[in-house]
C-alpha cells in the first residue's frame, strides 16, 4: 500500500470500477516475479522456451488481432480540439472518459489488479519521472519490470515527490471493436482497454514516454524524443553522444548498439537507449538526455549475428519473446536469424514453408539494457550524457541522400519536421507506403506539431552550444530494388563522418538542402561500393527535390494559422536555394 493519499484514492476508484477479485500492489522483487512467471506458464500466458540454450527465457503469443500499435484507437484527449493538432484523433476529455470507463465497467472481474509502480528514468535523476500504471495483465508486469525501475524505489520516490502520472489498462475482452488508449495530458493520466500489446499495454512506454511526456516537456522546457542514444569511443579514449530519430522498425535498436567493421580498430559503441531520449539544458548550454527506459522491446524479425551480434548476444537469457516462432528443440526463431528451422509459427501452428512467416513481423523482445555487452555505465548517470549531434532518419528508396547536415538549429528543425518514411508493422495498416513522420513522431507527439516545432525552435534562443541536426538514409534502393548502402555495422563510417563535423576536422560540399560528404571524407576502406554508387548516394537531385519541397510544403501547410513563421522561412530558404 502506500502513503499517498492521492494514489491511494484512485486505486480505490479504480477498484470499485473494474472489480478485479484481489489487489496486488508490486514491489519488483526476484521472488514476485518468479511467482508471476510460475503463474502464467500455468495459465499458458508464457510458454517456457529451451532451458539449456535459453535459461529463464519465455514466450507469449499475443492475440492474432492483437500485435501492434492502433493508431486510429489512439486519442488525444486535451480540452481544445487545436491543442491535439491535426496530427492526432482527438475526443473531448469528458466524452472519452465516460467511452472509456463503460468498457472499464466490471473489466477485471475474477482477475488480479495490479499496481506497478514505475520511473521513467535513473531512479535519482532529476530528469526522471514517475508514473502508476494498474492493469490486468501479469505479461505487462512482467514486461514493465523489464522496460522500466518498477516496484518499491519508484514508489518511494512517488511518495516523496507527490507527483506521478495515472495510467489504467485492461486487456478487457481483446476485442479490436472494444479497444482505445486515450491520453488526458492535462490531467497527466491514460487509459487503455482491450489491448495487451507492446505501446498500447506498457504504459510507461509510448503513452507516458512519449505522448503525455511531450506535452510536459513543452511546459517544462524540455524535450521528450522517440530517439536512441549512443556513444561513440574514439581509439583516442573521446566520446561523442548521438541521439537519433527513426520511425519505428527502422533499425534504431541496431544502430544503438553497432559494431565497427574492422577497419575500426579501437572504436567502440555504447548504448544509452534503443527507442527513447528526454533532453534538458544543462547549465553549459548542452543538451543533456536520459534514456527514460530500462529495457528494450525490440523488432526480432532481421536480427542476427551479422545484422547485430551484440543483440543476439543478450538473448540467451532472461528475456521474453513475443510472437516469434519456435525451432524443434524449443528456441525462439524468426525470419533473418539465419540459423536452424522454425517448427511452429507465432501462432503456435505447426509450421509450413510458403504458408507465411514463422515470426509474426512485428513479434519483440524484451530484454533489461544491461544484458547488452555494449551498455553504456552512462544510461545510469543522473544528469544524462551531452549530446553532439541528433540525426533524423526515414525509410526512402529513392531521393534522400545517404546523409546530410543541416547548417543550422532552425534548419534542422525543419529537416526533422518534413522528415518522411516508409510504414511498417509496428502499427497495424498498410505497410510500405511513404507518409510524413516528423522527428518519428507522428504516432507519439501529445500535441499540435505546429506547437511542438514551435518548441523545437525556441531552443536556439536559449541556448549556442546545440547539437548539430543531421539527416540520414540507409535505405535507397538501385534500379533492381537492391539496397545501395550496406547499413548495419558499416553505419559507423557515417557516424565518424558526423563527429568529424561536429569536431570541424571532416570535409563537406554545401548543397541546396545542406552539406554532404566529398568523395573522400566518407570512409570507404574495404567497402565493396562503386564509385557511381557512392557518388548517387551522395547527390542531390534537383528537380526531386522542388517536388519534395512543394510536398513538404503542402504538408506543413496543413497546419495553419499556427505553423511557426521560423519553418516558413527555412522551407522557404531551401526552395529559393532550388530553384
Ligand atoms: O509497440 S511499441 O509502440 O512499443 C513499439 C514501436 O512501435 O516502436
Ligand atoms: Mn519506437
Amino acid at each position: 500500500m502506500t502513503t499517498n493519499m492521492a494514489l491511494k484514492a484512485w486505486v480505490e476508484e479504480v477498484a470499485s470500477l473494474t472489480q478485479p477479485e484481489t489487489i496486488h500492489w508490486c514491489t519488483g522483487s526476484d521472488a514476485e516475479n518468479q511467482e508471476l512467471v510460475r503463474q502464467m506458464l500455468g495459465s499458458g500466458d508464457l510458454i517456457a522456451l529451451n532451458t539449456e540454450t535459453h535459461p529463464n527465457c519465455y514466450l507469449h503469443r499475443s492475440d492474432p488481432s492483437d500485435v501492434a500499435r492502433v493508431e486510429h484507437l489512439t486519442f488525444v484527449c486535451t480540452s481544445a480540439e487545436a491543442d491535439a493538432g491535426p496530427n492526432n484523433h482527438w475526443m473531448p476529455p469528458q466524452e472519452a472518459h465516460a467511452k472509456i470507463d463503460a468498457l472499464f465497467e466490471g473489466a477485471m472481474r475474477g482477475r488480479t489488479m495490479y499496481v506497478i509502480p514505475y520511473c521513467m528514468g535513473p531512479i535519482d535523476s532529476p530528469l526522471a519521472r514517475c508514473g502508476v500504471e494498474i492493469t490486468d495483465s501479469p505479461y505487462v508486469v512482467a514486461n514493465m519490470r523489464i522496460m522500466t525501475r518498477m516496484g518499491s524505489p519508484a514508489l518511494a520516490r512517488i511518495e516523496r515527490e507527490g507527483q506521478f502520472v495515472k495510467g489504467l489498462h485492461s486487456i478487457g475482452d481483446l476485442s479490436p471493436e472494444r479497444r482505445y488508449i486515450m491520453h488526458f495530458p492535462e490531467e497527466l493520466s491514460i487509459k487503455s482497454v482491450g489491448s495487451g500489446y507492446g505501446g498500447n499495454a506498457l504504459l510507461g512506454k509510448k503513452c507516458h514516454a512519449l505522448r503525455i511526456a511531450s506535452h510536459q516537456a513543452r511546459s517544462e522546457g524540455w524535450l521528450a524524443e522517440h530517439m536512441l542514444i549512443l556513444g561513440l569511443e574514439s581509439p583516442q579514449g573521446e566520446t561523442h553522444y548521438v541521439a537519433a530519430a527513426f520511425p519505428s522498425a527502422c533499425g534504431k535498436t541496431n544502430l544503438a548498439m553497432l559494431i565497427p567493421p574492422e577497419i575500426y580498430q579501437g572504436w567502440k559503441v555504447w548504448t544509452v537507449g534503443d527507442d527513447i531520449c528526454w533532453m534538458n539544458l544543462g547549465e553549459d548550454g548542452r543538451l543533456w538526455a536520459i534514456n527514460p527506459e530500462a529495457g528494450f522491446f525490440g523488432v526480432a524479425p532481421g536480427t542476427s549475428k551479422k545484422t547485430n551480434p551484440n543483440a543476439l548476444a543478450m538473448l540467451d537469457r532472461d528475456a521474453i519473446f513475443t510472437n516469434v516462432g519456435v525451432t524443434a528443440d524449443n528456441q525462439p526463431w524468426w525470419e533473418g536469424l539465419g540459423r536452424d528451422e522454425p517448427a511452429k509459427d507465432w501462432q503456435g501452428r505447426d509450421y509450413v514453408k510458403g504458408n507465411g512467416a514463422a515470426a509474426h513481423p512485428n513479434s519483440r523482445f524484451t530484454v533489461s539494457i544491461k544484458q547488452c555487452p555494449a551498455y553504456s555505465e552512462q544510461a545510469e548517470a543522473p544528469q544524462g550524457v551531452p549530446i553532439s549531434a541528433i540525426i533524423f532518419g526515414g525509410r526512402r528508396e529513392s531521393l534522400v541522400p545517404l546523409v546530410f547536415e543541416t547548417e543550422s538549429w532552425a534548419r534542422g528543425v525543419l529537416v526533422g519536421a518534413s522528415m518522411a518514411s516508409e510504414t511498417t508493422a509496428a502499427a497495424t495498416g498498410q505497410v510500405g507506403v511513404v507518409r510524413r513522420d516528423p522527428m518519428a513522431m507522428k504516432p507519439f507527439c501529445g500535441y499540435n506539431f505546429a506547437d511542438y516545432w514551435q518548441h523545437w525552435l525556441s531552443f536556439a534562443e536559449k541556448s549556442d552550444r546545440l547539437p548539430k541536426i543531421f539527416h540520414v538514409n540507409w535505405f535507397r534502393k538501385d534500379s533492381e530494388g537492391r539496397f545501395m548502402w550496406p547499413g548495419f555495422g558499416d553505419n559507423m563510417r557515417v557516424l565518424e563522418w558526423i563527429i568529424g563535423r561536429c569536431k570541424s576536422s571532416a570535409d563537406a560540399v554545401a548543397t541546396p538542402i545542406g552539406n554532404v560528404p566529398t568523395a573522400d571524407s566518407l570512409n570507404v576502406d574495404n567497402l565493396d561500393i562503386d564509385a557511381g554508387t557512392l557518388a548517387e548516394l551522395l547527390r542531390v537531385d534537383r528537380a526531386g527535390w522542388q517536388a519534395e519541397l512543394e510536398q513538404i510544403g503542402e504538408y506543413l501547410g496543413s497546419y495553419g494559422e499556427r505553423l511557426p513563421e521560423g519553418i516558413k522561412q527555412e522551407h522557404r530558404r531551401i526552395s529559393d536555394a532550388l530553384a
